[in-house]
């Protein structure tokens, strides 16, 4: 049986000039941001994160299931139990966990097993993605398309940080287990990302990488 009901969308047009304009600028200050290793500590107000995750959360999903939960960490000692574990998970990834195509591959980010920016950026929001869904009588339910969904999620996020003149980071230790446990998600959450978000350090440095050129990324046909 399925159950519908529809609404007229709320769309208003643009002039074809004024979405031209609009394509333009939105690409140029997308194409300004960097992910950031060196976070400074200067605070960011709660209203910024819980706005980046309201962004987030107006992303499409699988079936509209939304499948996903935003730890949003600014509790010192929970931060730094964080960084403990991933560098604890790191320090075996660069010390022979990884495979030398992998390390290799890496080089070019100049990433090691530290990772101050677990406890030096003021927020750290952890993604989960709900692998399933449980219902009130603690049945499962099935989730569809959720790595695409949380995907699309966490690039609505960092979107939305950006715009807000922050910077972020894609975080994924390996292996992410310990975040689960560490932040008391039950069992059908996954560990997804972390992303610190804050301000670079005034001495901030990114690697000096290139995107691909757009005949690299695109076929038209
Ligand atoms: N998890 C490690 C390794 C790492 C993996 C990828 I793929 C990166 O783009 C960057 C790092 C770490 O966080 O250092």
């Amino acid at each position: 049986m399925s159950e519908s009901s529809f609404r007229p969308l709320d769309f208003t047009a643009l002039p074809i000039d004024e979405t031209l304009k609009r394509a333009r600028a939105f690409y140029e200050s997308m194409n300004r941001r960097r992910t950031t290793r060196h976070f400074a500590t200067t605070p960011v107000p709660r209203e910024a994160i819980e706005l980046a995750i309201r962004t987030a959360g107006t992303a499409p999903s699988g079936a509209h299931q939304q499948p996903w939960t935003f730890v949003a960490v600014s509790d010192p000692e929970t931060k730094a139990a964080i960084r403990e574990a991933a560098e604890r998970e790191e320090r075996a990834f660069y010390g022979g966990r990884a495979p030398k195509d992998w390390l290799d591959a890496l080089a070019p980010l100049g990433t090691d097993e530290h990772k101050p920016h677990l406890t030096d950026a003021p927020w750290l929001v952890v993604v989960f993605r709900q692998a399933y869904g449980v219902d009130a009588h603690e049945q499962k339910r099935t989730f569809y398309y959720t790595m695409e969904s949380v995907g699309i999620a966490v690039g609505f996020f960092i979107a939305a940080i950006h715009q807000m003149g922050l910077v972020t980071l894609t975080h994924t230790p390996n292996p992410m287990g310990f975040l689960a446990d560490l932040l008391n998600r039950p069992a059908n959450e996954k560990a997804f990302l972390i992303l610190p978000v804050g301000y670079p350090a005034r001495d901030a440095r990114v690697p000096d990488i290139h995107r691909k050129n757009m005949d690299e990324i695109v076929a038209w046909l």
